[in-house]
């Protein structure tokens, strides 16, 4: 354990930073305060996304150049299994809990939990829903609002201004799918002549977001302009429903997504998918900095806010030997 609950009281009443999520040259070891490797525990939701897959994969890979002992509990989508992971990691006594956290509800019997054994949390990728703000030390994601914004604006235009979407949402509950939708509709909402016919839950997976774009072809085949997918991967799915339809993706059907994974550019170069808005699953080298400086006794931010953009068809095929994920 490691300065324990101090660092939560540094951590209070500092402004959001925003920043892009950087690669330190040759990041430093972190240890204990006694000389041996620190170790984290990490909750991690699961592996519904290639997105997901990225994160997991660059937390990991930023732990082990910094030396760090990382214990990841992938919890099968499910919260009973998260929380069960963080009592364990309680349990063990690691030095600091990063959590992604599936849903935003029900966190704070666990978070106690973790406060009085005086083990900092670190939120990443998605926020919670609690009272007491002192029982995390901070959450580093992006403003999933402000993506539901861009894709919206970016298709109004294309539409312009007039035509029917259907909404495949993320998973129920979860802090991406309620924000996504809530910055989407925001937008269209000065735009009475777009309206949203169909909207539903596909779970931020392929399969499932092929299976509910079925389902939303065969209730309104020819009364579809535009799909809106919290993710690239439920995208992906459609555009599969939308072609064994006997439609053509990306032309008789407009499609925009978030989070700009490899596959959602190969979409947009073969001209299939027609917009993504990215969001950046990098975070392994702001985490461990962010531990760093806890570490150091230095004060974070509450929120550590990533940038994302919006990628169309227009600039695929040039950005997309660029991307890292
Ligand atoms: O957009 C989606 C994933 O929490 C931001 O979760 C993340 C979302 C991401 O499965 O693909």
């Amino acid at each position: 354990m490691v300065r324990g609950l101090c660092l939560f009281l540094l951590a209070a009443g500092l402004p959001t930073a925003t920043l892009r999520a950087e690669h330190q040259d040759k990041p430093r070891k972190l240890t204990r305060p006694d000389g041996k490797p620190l170790v984290v525990g990490f909750s991690q939701i699961g592996a519904e996304s290639a997105w997901r897959t990225a994160e997991t994969n660059s937390i990991r890979s930023a732990a082990e150049q910094r030396g760090v002992e990382l214990k990841i509990a992938f919890a099968q989508q499910k919260q009973t299994n998260q929380i069960k992971a963080v009592r364990s990691f309680i349990a063990q006594r690691v030095d600091f809990i990063v959590i992604a956290p599936i849903v935003e509800r029900g966190w704070e019997p666990v978070l106690r939990q973790a406060k009085r054994a005086g083990i900092p949390v670190i939120l990443v990728d998605r926020g919670v829903e609690v009272g007491d703000d002192s029982l995390y030390v901070t959450l580093i994601a992006s403003d999933f609002v402000e993506e539901g914004r861009m894709a919206a604006e970016w298709l109004v235009r294309k539409l312009g201004g007039k035509g029917n979407v259907v909404q495949l949402e993320g998973t129920t509950g979860s802090a991406p799918a309620i924000d996504r939708k809530r910055g989407f509709e925001q937008v269209l909402a000065r735009h009475p002549d777009i309206r949203i016919i169909k909207s539903q839950s596909a779970d931020f997976t392929r399969a499932k977001g092929k299976e509910v774009m079925e389902a939303f072809l065969k209730a309104e085949r020819g009364n579809i302009d535009a799909v809106y997918a919290h993710n690239d991967d439920m995208a992906l799915g459609a555009i599969q429903a939308i072609e064994e339809a006997g439609l053509k993706p990306g032309e008789d059907i407009i499609i925009v997504s978030i989070d700009a994974v490899r596959a959602a550019f190969e979409a947009m170069v073969a001209g299939k998918l027609n917009a993504t808005v990215e969001c950046n699953p990098l975070l392994g080298p702001v985490l461990f900095d962010t531990i760093e400086k806890l570490l150091a006794g230095k004060q974070v931010p509450r929120y550590i806010k990533q940038v994302d953009r919006l990628f169309d068809q227009s600039v695929a095929a040039e950005v997309i030997d660029t991307r890292q994920y």
